[in-house]
């Protein structure tokens, strides 16, 4: 069986990156563990929820975000850190090479119902600042914690799945994850059809047009809530993944985050042979304007993606 470590010998010389990535994926091992008694220890984020102490208890976000951070701060290779849960970057070191981005704890709003979380993280060249594209990022990953949790890495090859083991060691069981062309299966929330532009509305039409309909097949809706989740079963199956620009999300840009959610998917997804969009770009070549900044996010298969392309191209 290979290891992460072996892995990582493997795919870049850089023994700094190798750590930070390590860092990362011994900060998700720490937290799977955590997840998996929450429950007991009252962390699920049920109302009133307290500690054996009885003192007020964080939540996982908050927690999860404390062990990326422990993780981090012990790696002089990171200059700053980048989180959904601090409003502003963190600085960590003043020599670091990279920067992290990073979800700790995405869809914890699906933990007190036991659904698939995960963590998400990007890393960057800090030489290039905090609001670098997309395609500036030297490795992206995240860890599902699902029935197994899957860390899902690439640096600059093939994206590579890792399945945790009983001894807390990230073993190698896939190599190089592919998102097949084309695929029956889409993932939107349907309950924002009223907000939904015509591109969105003609896509999501067509496809449930079926067999006799203009994309000629018969399709099935996929919907966990938790981005993490419909990303790792597209990826693993194909399918595409739709939160666009609507009615509702276009004062905010959009509603998931660029720099810690779209850019490491976007990386992962199209290292495996599929495509991201915002429906007009790559979501790749975005120019960042801040650290929170919101986009429109389309990925998945090839062919899904060049369809909904197709309908925002009509203008
Ligand atoms: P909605 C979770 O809160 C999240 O950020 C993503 O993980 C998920 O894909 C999306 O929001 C779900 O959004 O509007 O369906 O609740």
């Amino acid at each position: 069986m290979t290891t992460l470590a072996q892995w990582l010998t493997t795919e870049t010389e850089d023994a700094a990156l190798r750590g930070v990535i390590g860092s990362m994926a011994a900060a998700s091992a720490e937290l799977a563990g955590v997840l998996r008694q929450a429950p007991i220890a009252g962390q699920t984020g049920l109302a009133g929820a307290t500690n054996v102490q009885g003192e007020a208890q964080k939540a996982l976000d908050v927690i999860s975000n404390d062990i990326v951070l422990r993780h981090l701060k012990a790696d002089n290779a990171v200059a700053v850190l980048i989180s959904e849960e601090l409003d502003e970057a963190l600085t960590l070191s003043e020599t670091g090479k990279y920067i992290v981005a990073t979800d700790p704890l995405d869809g914890s709003s699906n933990l007190d119902v036991n659904v698939t979380v995960g963590t998400i993280f990007s890393i960057l060249p800090s030489a290039g600042g905090l609001l670098q594209k997309g395609r500036a990022q030297l490795a992206a990953g995240y860890v599902a914690y699902g029935p197994a949790a899957s860390l899902v890495l690439r640096i600059a090859g093939d994206v590579a799945v890792f399945t945790l083991d009983p001894a807390g060691a990230w073993i190698v069981t896939a190599t190089a994850a592919k998102v097949p062309e084309a695929s029956g299966e889409f993932a939107i929330n349907t309950a924002r059809e009223r907000f939904w532009d015509e591109a969105t509305t003609g896509y999501v039409r067509d496809s449930v047009a079926g067999e006799t309909g203009p994309a000629g097949k018969r399709y099935n809706m996929r919907w966990v809530g938790s981005m993490v989740a419909d990303i790792h079963r597209i990826l693993m199956r194909g399918g595409i993944f739709l939160y666009p620009l609507d009615s509702e999300t276009v004062s905010k840009g959009g509603r998931l985050r660029l720099l810690y959610e779209a850019n490491p998917m976007s990386w992962l997804v199209e290292g495996a042979g599929g495509l991201s969009t915002t429906g007009h770009q790559s979501i790749l070549d975005v120019e960042p304007t801040g650290i929170h900044q919101r986009v429109p996010v389309i990925l998945g298969s090839t062919e899904e993606v060049r369809r909904v392309e197709k309908w925002y191209a009509r203008g």
